[in-house]
């Protein structure tokens, strides 16, 4: 199994609604000459086996690009680890398993990069999987997103099929949940500035210590490079996408505030979790493939700012 193009075929983006789902069907319809097939979650519920396996019938996609998930922030995953964990392993096995039986030429599956073991060396390559203990803040969204990770795996060396897993980095942007207690900490931040401004409060309250290290990649050049990939990549192994840039959570909690233009005060509440001390991944396999990063962290966050502002997101900060 070789290169494919995604011209003229029907591909589904699962999850379309969604931040990366929505950066992928613009990249779609602007770049590609595709049938696109998309599905609301009023009309189709993934978690349901019998109706997912009657949308693939009647709709016949010949690529599947898998981004529906139940998805948040550290808060949200450690306060519901039942649904991140159910959820995203019934949707994930629904899906991957319905490409099998209906013949679905490419899948592609997204991991996370928060599946790697909390102590590996960094930035974090692919061999890291399951060779240490996880993050037990994310613990149950890691366990769904590595077993769907293997089911891709197992499918192409017992049955031949051309299913990938791409693994992103820490991904924010337009379409992002801005909920303040439940979305990532790109957005949750966004949220917690701008409302402050608004308020005239003169601190905003941060978790955890402020020196965890992450790495961020705009949605945008996520969605170019998951489309380069399902169209060049080809095997067993999971792939990185990666090579943003690598921040503390306290230089990035500048960024935005500067960004916001907010004058006040930032405290961090260090009896919230920190989550992984230090997550950035390894990008030698995909900066082989003719795909790099093209939007820095600050121009990104003024892009995510303006989209929060322009959209008068529902914010809540409950
Ligand atoms: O983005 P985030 O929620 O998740 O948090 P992870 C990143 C870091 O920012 C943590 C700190 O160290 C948080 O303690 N932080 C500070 C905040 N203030 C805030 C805030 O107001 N909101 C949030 N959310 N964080 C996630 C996983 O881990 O990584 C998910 O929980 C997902 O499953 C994602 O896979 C990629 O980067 O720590």
């Amino acid at each position: 199994m070789s290169k494919i193009s995604l011209d003229n075929k029907r591909v589904w983006v699962t999850g379309h609604s969604g931040m990366v789902g929505s950066a992928l069907c613009r990249q779609l319809r602007a770049n590609y000459d595709v049938e696109l097939l998309t599905v609301s979650h009023q009309e189709l519920d993934l978690t349901d086996l019998a109706a997912t396996e009657k949308w693939f019938e009647i709709n016949k996609p010949e690529i599947v690009i898998h981004c529906a998930a139940k998805v948040g922030g550290i808060e949200a995953n450690k306060t519901q680890p039942v649904e991140f964990l159910s959820e995203n392993l019934a949707i994930g096995l629904n899906v991957i398993h319905c490409a099998a039986k209906y013949g679905v030429e490419k899948l592609v599956n997204l991991g996370s990069s928060c599946f790697y073991p909390k102590v590996s060396a960094q930035p974090i390559n692919e061999a890291s999987l399951l060779t240490g203990a996880l993050e037990p803040t994310n613990e149950a969204y890691a366990l769904a997103k590595i077993t769907l990770t293997k089911l891709c795996g197992y499918y192409r060396t017992q049955y031949n099929k051309d299913f990938i897993t791409i693994v992103p980095t820490n991904l924010y942007g337009e379409g992002d949940n801005f909920d303040a207690n439940h979305g990532h900490v790109i957005s949750a931040l966004i949220t917690k500035f701008v409302k402050a401004k608004q308020e005239n409060r003169a601190q905003v309250e941060l978790w955890g210590t402020g020196q965890p290290l992450r790495e961020f990649i705009y949605v945008d050049d996520a969605a170019e490079g998951i489309l380069m990939l399902t169209e060049q990549y080809s095997a067993t192994e999971h792939i990185n996408l990666s090579g943003g840039e690598t921040v503390s959570i306290k230089e990035l909690a500048f960024l935005i505030q500067e960004q916001v233009g907010y004058q006040g005060e930032i405290v961090f509440d260090s009896s919230k979790p920190d989550g992984m001390m230090k997550k950035s991944l390894d990008n030698t396999i995909v900066s082989k493939l003719n795909w790099k990063v093209k939007i820095s962290l600050k121009q990104g966050i003024e892009l995510a700012v303006k989209s929060f502002t322009t959209n008068k997101i529902n914010i809540s900060m409950d």
